[in-house]
């Protein structure tokens, strides 16, 4: 079974490359990602090697209509399982419009890219989408599939649009979609530009950790494993047209979180534990902070059997160390060396 993965170099498609190759010995996955700032190639080395014929990978944007309908002419894939996306909120409040053309155009040309190619053998299209559609809550409650989509950032709105563009294709033309929404992803090979690889890189350097507002806002996390096994189980025994929201049940103030960072870290670097809390510097507040986020997983437990494995103090001490054993991976993003490796793959030719 060919399988499109769109967005494969990030860090959620990546570790979901590893994974489906690993566990699903039918599949043949064609990563399609146009390796953006975002799209790191050493997030994918070794598979090819490590799963001979089974894998292959094309430089190409999602919202290039042409590139796109080649690829399913020449692939011709049954499943496309859609990550790529600006996916940072703090880049949208700078800049719109890449999130509109990448997030919107390009799920928009893919999901045209596939009502074309499956006229005749119909396929799947996983449409992976995240929490933040919903907005924010207050202090009580949880986001369920029926809560309305209220998005507050450039980012959410984008992606809310490309799940009711996933949705409209469904019930116009009978595409065989469905979407996740999943909360806070955590785990290796995370862009050091989001909340936890941010603060552990800060940390290491000797910087302040900024903390946004008062650091009382929630977020609801899963390890990025369990996010995608979620996925999988969405390809497999989800239902057509349907929305799952998939979620750990792990809330953490911003200000918690980074306190326990702190501690792990200190385990791992030994920094005398009376420096920490000066290390911590609240900052301007983000416009459009969501307060609070929280998935209510029941229907996907429910209907998919979906039972996240990863108890999160354990996963972040894991993360951490990862962070740690791996310092040359975010020194290289933050050196800007890893286009390197693109330019010496793809001789030059990046897309920034
Ligand atoms: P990421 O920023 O780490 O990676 C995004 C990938 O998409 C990169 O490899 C980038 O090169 C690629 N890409 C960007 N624009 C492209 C384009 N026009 N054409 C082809 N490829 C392009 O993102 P991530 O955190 O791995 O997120 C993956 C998906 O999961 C996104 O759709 C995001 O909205 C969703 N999501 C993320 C989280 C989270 O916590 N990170 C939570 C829920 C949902
Ligand atoms: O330096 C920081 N200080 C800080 O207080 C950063 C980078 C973040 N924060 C806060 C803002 C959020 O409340 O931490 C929280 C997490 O921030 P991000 O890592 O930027 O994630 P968030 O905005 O919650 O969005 C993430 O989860 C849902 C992903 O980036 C999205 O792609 C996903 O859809």
């Amino acid at each position: 079974m060919n399988v499109l993965v769109t967005g494969g170099a990030g860090i959620i498609g990546s570790n979901f490359v590893r994974l489906a190759l690993a566990e699903r010995a039918a599949w043949r996955i064609v990563v399609v990602d146009a390796l953006t700032y975002a799209g790191n190639l050493e997030n994918l080395a070794g598979i090819e090697a490590g799963f001979p014929g089974r894998y292959r990978f094309v430089k190409a944007d999602v919202a290039d209509a042409p590139a796109v309908e080649k690829i399913f002419a020449e692939e011709k894939p049954s499943l496309v399982v859609h990550f790529a996306a600006e996916s940072h909120v703090d880049r949208s409040v700078l800049g719109p419009m890449d999130f509109v053309r990448t997030n919107v155009l390009g799920t928009a040309t893919l999901l045209d890219a596939a009502r074309k190619a499956w006229r005749e053998k119909p396929g799947r299209f996983l449409q992976v989408s995240t929490d933040e559609v919903y907005g924010a809550l207050g202090e009580t409650g949880a986001f369920a599939e029926a809560t309305p989509i209220a998005p507050s950032s450039p980012y959410s709105a984008s992606k809310a649009s490309a799940d009711m563009l996933a949705l409209a294709y469904h019930r116009t033309f009978g595409l065989d979609a469905v979407i996740t929404r999943c909360c806070n992803n955590y785990g290796p090979y995370q862009f050091p530009e989001k909340l936890i690889p941010f603060m552990i890189s800060r940390f290491v350097d000797g910087e302040k950790l900024p903390v946004y507002g008062n650091g009382m806002n929630v977020r609801d996390w899963i390890h990025v494993d369990d996010h995608n096994r979620g996925v999988l189980l969405a390809i497999e025994k989800g239902r057509a047209g349907e929305v799952y929201n998939l979620g750990a049940r792990c809330e953490r103030k911003n200000i918690d979180l980074v306190r326990s960072l702190l501690e792990l870290l200190l385990k791992a670097r030994g920094v005398a534990a009376e420096k920490l809390e000066s290390r911590i510097a609240f900052v301007k507040d983000r416009p459009g902070h969501d307060w609070r986020y929280a998935i209510d997983p029941s229907k996907a437990e429910r209907e998919l059997g979906f039972r996240p494995e990863v108890p999160f103090e354990e996963g972040l001490a894991k993360t951490v160390q990862w962070y740690v054993e791996n310092e040359k991976w975010w020194r290289d993003v933050q050196s800007g060396a890893y286009r390197d490796y693109v330019a010496k793959v793809y001789g030059g030719q990046t897309s920034e």
